[in-house]
């Protein structure tokens, strides 16, 4: 759009956003001026953001307009055979399939758009329906995820200083590596030494080629510690060597989906999920089909930020705004 000013012209291309942050982590939500994705569904719409368009999705959440701890949603309002919403997550490096706080911190931006009331709601994401329900306050959200299972218990992983861990390969709508395993307590002091950490365990995942189903990259990894008989605090390694501020809700599922196999958890019973930061979810489960299980996370969104980003077309960090 061009706008004349005192005889200049601003030439600027303008992305409506809309922030939020649910139990601490940030989600940004574009609303408005996405790129041409197509008309097909979700996963279609996913692969071309990220074969066509992915200088938008590092524009609209990095550095300068944003940070690399940012989850992004476009949102899709013209699905094909449906009037849900669909939601695109991403972040610093890449889509993600599915995002626990991200639905929640959607649920309630789409409540602020006035798009929808409390009630029931379901998004459309590249892994499925997930439906919600969103409280009378309007900050609430209980979000049904995908079907969550174990892979793999007790894999055994040798980092590189060559002590060997043991941890388990669970799907939660992200593929994730869990593992009690670590020298620091779970706390902010310790972040950068348990992000090491993390990394050093993805490292030795790729070494040792253990990846998820048909081979998909583990990229997520999950310290945890136990808080009582049913609560535990978790470190989430997010794949762009961000953390989770909230407790993660695929995280969540996919301790879940562990607890539910190790017969720690039964189905309808509560486990609390604490984060690094101190923040919490609720989540409990329901059995479902070979073993898995349909998890249930609820937790809270605060809207932060309603604002429009502009690149414009002289800006040498904004080069690749050209959708
Ligand atoms: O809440 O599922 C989640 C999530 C994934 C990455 C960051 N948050």
């Amino acid at each position: 759009m061009a706008i004349p000013a005192r005889g200049i012209v601003w030439m600027l291309r303008r992305v409506h956003f809309i922030d939020s942050h649910t139990a601490g982590e940030p989600t940004r939500t574009i609303v408005a001026g996405l790129p041409d994705l197509g008309t097909q569904c979700v996963a279609d719409r996913r692969r071309r953001l990220v074969q066509q368009q992915d200088a938008f999705r590092h524009l609209v959440l990095a550095e300068p307009r944003g940070s690399e701890i940012l989850v992004g949603a476009l949102l899709i309002d013209d699905l094909p055979d449906t009037q849900d919403t669909g939601v695109v997550f991403f972040n610093n490096v890449g889509p993600l399939h599915m995002c626990g706080h991200g639905t929640i911190g959607v649920a309630v931006t789409l409540a602020y758009l006035g798009r929808i009331d409390s009630g029931r709601h379901t998004i459309q994401t590249s892994v499925g329906p997930v439906q919600f329900e969103l409280s009378d306050d309007l900050h609430t959200v209980r979000l049904q995820n995908v079907p969550s299972y174990r892979l793999a218990h007790d894999v055994a992983v040798t980092l590189d200083d060559g002590q060997t861990i043991l941890g388990d390969v669970a799907w939660g709508g992200n593929w994730f590596f869990l593992t009690e395993h670590n020298d620091h307590p779970l706390t902010m002091p310790n972040v950068d030494a348990l992000t090491i950490h993390c990394q050093q365990i993805k490292a030795a995942l790729q070494r040792q080629g253990i990846s998820g189903d048909q081979g998909r990259e583990i990229d997520h990894i999950e310290l945890f510690q136990s808080v009582g008989t049913s609560a535990g605090r978790n470190f989430v390694l997010c794949p762009g060597g961000q953390f989770d501020r909230s407790p993660c809700g695929t995280g969540t599922s996919a301790k879940v989906a562990c607890l539910a196999a190790d017969g720690q958890l039964k189905p309808g019973q509560k486990w609390r999920q604490q984060s690094v930061t101190g923040t919490w979810f609720e989540a409990s489960y329901e059995a479902a089909d070979h073993g898995q299980v349909i998890p249930t996370i609820q937790g809270d969104a605060w809207i932060t930020a309603d604002g429009t980003l502009l690149f414009d077309t002289d800006d040498p960090l904004a080069a690749d705004a050209r959708w």
